[in-house]
C-alpha cells in the first residue's frame, strides 16, 4: 500500500514558536493564564461545596479542592515568572454562567448535576487544554503543567465513579446538563482563542480533544457510544470558533 501523506488540518504552515518574553505573547498571556487561575480557583470552591453536599466523601472532596487550590498558585507563579499578572476581571466574567449553572444544580440538590459540570466537563476541559499546552509551555511552565496535568485525571476520575455507580437513576439529568455546561464552557474558549493562537496553541485541536475526552467519559459512566456522540456533537454544533 502507498504511504498517504497526512490530510492537512486546513492552516497554514506551523508559525515559529512564539517568545515568550515579546510584550504580543505576555499580553495573551495574562488572559490565558487569567482563565487558568480563575478556574482553578472555581474548582476549589466547587469541592468544596461537593464536600458539603455528599458528607460521605467529604474528606476526599476536600482534598482535591485543596489540590485545585495549589494549582491556581502554581499557574500564579508561572506568570510571575513571565512579569505576567493574571487578567482575572475578564476570567470572572467568562467563568461566570458556568459557576452559575453550578450553584443552581446546588441549590436544587441535583449532585448529578454539580457533579458533570465539575467533574466532567471541567476537568476534561482542563486535560484537553493542558495537554495542549505541554508542547509550547516554557521551561517553568513545563514540569508544572505536567504535574497539574496528573491531578486532573484524579478530579475526572471521581466524578466518573460516582456517576457511573448511579447511571440508571442520573442519566437523563447528566444529558439534561451537558446541553447546557457545554455550551457555556466552548464559550470560555471561543473568548480566548485568538489568545491561544498568540501563544503557539490552536484552539481548534482543543475543542477536538476536549470533545474526544468528554464522549469518553460518558461512555465510561453508561451511555452508549453513539448515544455520548450525539450529546457531544448537538452541544459543540451551537458554538463557532471565532
Ligand atoms: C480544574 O482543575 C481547572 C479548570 C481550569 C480550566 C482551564 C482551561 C483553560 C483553557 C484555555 C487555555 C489553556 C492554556 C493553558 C495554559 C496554562
Ligand atoms: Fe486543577
Ligand atoms: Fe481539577
Amino acid at each position: 500500500m502507498t504511504p498517504r501523506q497526512s490530510p492537512s488540518s486546513g492552516t497554514a504552515a506551523p508559525a515559529p514558536s512564539p517568545d515568550p518574553t515579546s510584550p504580543v505573547y505576555r499580553d495573551a498571556y495574562s488572559r490565558i493564564n487569567g482563565v487558568v487561575v480563575v478556574g482553578e480557583g472555581l474548582a476549589d470552591r466547587h469541592f468544596r461545596l461537593l464536600a458539603r453536599a455528599i458528607p460521605e466523601d467529604g474528606a476526599e472532596l476536600l482534598r482535591l479542592g485543596a489540590m485545585e487550590g495549589r494549582h491556581a498558585r502554581d499557574f500564579i507563579g508561572c506568570g510571575a515568572n513571565l512579569g505576567v499578572r493574571p487578567d482575572a476581571a475578564l476570567a470572572k466574567q467568562l467563568f461566570a454562567p458556568l459557576h452559575a449553572l453550578f450553584q443552581e444544580c446546588d441549590s436544587a440538590g441535583d449532585l448529578a448535576g454539580c457533579l458533570v459540570i465539575q467533574c466532567l466537563i471541567v476537568e476534561c476541559f482542563a486535560v484537553a487544554a493542558y495537554r495542549a499546552y505541554l508542547p509550547v509551555a516554557d521551561a517553568y511552565a513545563q514540569p508544572i503543567t505536567a504535574a497539574v496535568l496528573a491531578d486532573e485525571a484524579e478530579h475526572l476520575n471521581y466524578g466518573e465513579q460516582w456517576l457511573q455507580a448511579r447511571f440508571a437513576e442520573v442519566g437523563d439529568a447528566v444529558a439534561a446538563i451537558c446541553r447546557r455546561g457545554m455550551p457555556v464552557t466552548l464559550r470560555i474558549l471561543q473568548a480566548v482563542a485568538v489568545d491561544m493562537r498568540a501563544i503557539g496553541m490552536d484552539p481548534a485541536d482543543l475543542v477536538g480533544s476536549f470533545c474526544e475526552l468528554f464522549e469518553q467519559s460518558l461512555v465510561t459512566i453508561g451511555f452508549s457510544a453513539t448515544e455520548a456522540r450525539r450529546l457531544v456533537f448537538r452541544s459543540v454544533a451551537a458554538v463557532p470558533l471565532g
